[in-house]
């Protein structure tokens, strides 16, 4: 596996490059292009200059989380080919710079839904919190406000000021989709996409839908083993993966999470690993990523990781606000080098006893 750190660019986060670079163990960072909207085409030069900056500060460029689809597509409005064929556009431009994962999400208007940004822990922490209470006390704009005040003045991916502006039509394009409407509108996408991934080689790691369970109404598809594996037999292509984010898939304590790693050995293209602690079963936040700050076993899911021979880039995914620190919730310096540190520790000690060297 490659230890990598999700990086939005020097423009939008307050870690930079040359901090990435100092974190022992870390040689590439998951980024993007943050300024551009779901649909666009990726500029060539943007693509090259993103990737060069990185680069220069001695990192890969490990893979783009994420190139988000457009709801015209997951919605299978009449002119979802035009939104398809940009991302085509985007994929081969990709290719074409030597880029070959891309994360992305199928979550209808929202893409992870949380209810508190700085939740106080104990040891005065604070974290990102979910309770299911709030979320059914809350209408869908209220929500954005709520989300947008706690921000420490960052804009959330997935929580676009442009695209909540127009949540409620947002809601009104999904009237007449459920479950099985999402299901088809997706095989459609993968399957117009599959052959300009076969060509440059990309990996699509689709992102399950976070929380694990269907929020405000709208349809989550992405939560469970029976639907990840009909999603992979569906389009049964190895360039047809996923991004296993334990810390998303965890939110339904029901997911065994090391056997769906082992289910879904050869198509897991990136992995998010964090760990959650469960006050009760609809109250859960996201603590540090040792195990026994939290409910999973990190341990059983890196060995999963590692029996299902997986050597995709990882990133320890969110992390909490430590050491005063300022900056985008879950995204801070500070916590997410802590959780490196210690995923690459299990690695290490993982490989040692298995007598694989890395
Ligand atoms: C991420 C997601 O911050 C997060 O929770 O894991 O926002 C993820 O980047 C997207 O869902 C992938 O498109
Ligand atoms: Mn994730």
């Amino acid at each position: 596996m490659q230890m990598t750190l999700r990086w939005y660019g020097s423009k939008y986060d307050t870690v930079t490059l040359k901090q990435i670079r100092q974190i022992p163990g870390v040689t590439g960072v998951i980024s993007t292009l943050y300024g551009t909207a779901p649909g666009e085409v990726w500029e060539t030069k943007d693509i090259l200059a993103l990737k060069k900056e990185i680069e220069d500060a001695g990192l890969q460029l490990a893979g783009i989380e994420s190139v988000n689809i457009h709801d015209a597509i997951k919605v299978g409005t009449p002119d979802r080919d035009r939104y398809i064929d940009n991302y085509i556009t985007t994929l081969e431009r990709l290719g074409q710079a030597d880029i070959h994962m891309v994360c992305y999400n199928f979550m209808p208007v929202f893409d992870w839904t949380r209810t508190e940004l700085a939740r106080v822990r104990p040891d005065g922490s604070t974290v990102l919190a979910y309770t299911q209470e709030a979320v059914d006390a809350l209408n869908p704009e209220d929500m954005f406000a709520s989300i947008s005040n706690d921000a420490n003045g960052s804009i959330l991916p997935g929580w676009e000021p442009e695209r909540m502006a127009h949540i409620k039509e947002l809601f009104g394009m999904y009237r007449d989709v459920d479950d099985e409407k999402l299901f088809t509108n997706l095989k459609y996408f993968l399957e117009r996409i599959m052959p300009v991934c076969d060509k440059y080689g990309i990996n699509m790691a689709i992102h399950p839908d976070d929380p694990a369970w269907s929020v405000f109404g709208l349809p989550r598809i992405i939560i469970n083993k029976a639907n990840i594996l009909r999603m992979m037999k569906m389009v049964d292509n190895p360039h047809n993966g996923v991004t296993f984010c334990s810390g998303s898939y965890g939110t339904n304590l029901e997911n065994d999470l090391p056997d769906m790693i082992r289910s879904l050995k050869g198509r897991i293209h990136f992995a998010h690993v964090r760990n959650l602690k469960f006050n009760s079963s609809t109250d859960f936040e996201e603590s540090a990523h040792l195990s026994s700050d939290g409910t999973f076993d990190m341990y059983e899911i890196m060995l999963a990781l590692y029996d299902i021979g997986f050597d995709g880039p990882i990133r320890p995914d969110h992390g909490r606000m430590i050491w005063d620190e300022v900056a985008m919730p879950g995204y801070g310096l500070y916590d997410r080098a802590l959780g490196a540190a210690y995923l690459n520790g299990l690695w290490e000690a993982i490989c040692k006893s298995r007598g694989r060297s890395e």
